[in-house]
């Protein structure tokens, strides 16, 4: 348990129907069983010692649940994000609010764009996806802000998937859980990997907590691999969550004070 690790999140916003969708077909989500889901979510935030700080509802912004997008946390600086989706950038402001006892954040120019989902922090190394919400000018910026702090900023092309971390995340200090088929698996050579069963796409995203990893309970067969490579999980109901195109990650930055 770490009492100096927060966790920022925001409620589910009621305009939640109307996210941004880019390789899901929309369906109805139930806004009720999207928060009740969410509030489980947040209380394994809370069971792991994280202090939460929770922003308030943006009801008129559809996809401000996935505060994940919004800005990149290390030990050392914070950088808002420029996200790919104009629709999400009225989320910034408040998070940069949130940032500001903690770090004072830095900021990406246009026409940069960037989205907190896909930045893989690798120990000093972050893996970058170059999606259809991130572009080189945005990898480009990002390394300019980190590079005097000693990280190194390392481009992944992904294809098939919203961000790199829906195709890759980090699951302990040197192993990660990939989706072979949505990036060249080459570029995670120096970590160990374990790959999604292949009839789980989506089953990518996982989020390492102080004990235990959260992982959603739609992908069994992944899940038992996990399991059978020793590794804990705590199994969370994501369904309405994962309509939108969100997962585990998406729901939280996670930083040290
Ligand atoms: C979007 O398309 O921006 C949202 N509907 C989903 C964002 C999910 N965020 C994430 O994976 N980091």
């Amino acid at each position: 348990m770490s009492s100096e690790t927060y966790a920022i999140v925001r409620p589910v916003s009621r305009s939640i129907t109307r996210c941004e969708l880019t390789h899901l077909h929309r369906e109805a989500i139930d806004l009720e069983r999207a928060r009740a889901q969410h509030r489980i979510y947040t209380q394994c935030l809370q069971e792991a010692g994280y202090a939460l700080i929770e922003l308030a509802e943006q009801a008129d912004l559809p996809d401000a649940v996935f505060v994940e997008d919004t800005a990149i946390v290390l030990d050392e600086l914070a950088i808002i994000t420029r996200p790919g989706a104009i629709s999400r950038r009225p989320e910034l402001p408040s998070v940069a609010q949130a940032l500001l006892p903690f770090r004072t954040p830095k900021s990406l120019l246009a026409p940069a764009t960037l989205d907190g989902g896909d930045v893989l922090v690798m120990g000093r190394t972050l893996f970058v996806g170059l999606s259809l919400r991130t572009n080189e000018e945005g990898t480009r910026q990002l390394a300019d802000q980190v590079r005097p702090f000693g990280y190194k900023v390392v481009p992944v092309p992904i294809h098939g998937c919203l961000h790199l971390k829906s195709a890759v995340s980090r699951i302990a200090p040197d192993l990660v859980l990939v989706n072979p088929d949505w990036l060249d698996v080459a570029c995670f050579k120096d970590y160990n990997s374990i790959a999604v069963a292949s009839d789980e796409p989506h089953a990518a995203n996982a989020l390492p907590l102080e004990d235990t990893i959260l992982f959603p309970d739609a992908f069994p067969r992944t899940a038992e691999s996990l399991l059978r490579h020793g590794l804990p999980l705590r199994l969370l109901d994501m369904s309405e969550l994962a309509k939108a195109e969100g997962a585990v990650t998406c729901c939280s930055i996670i930083f040290r004070r």
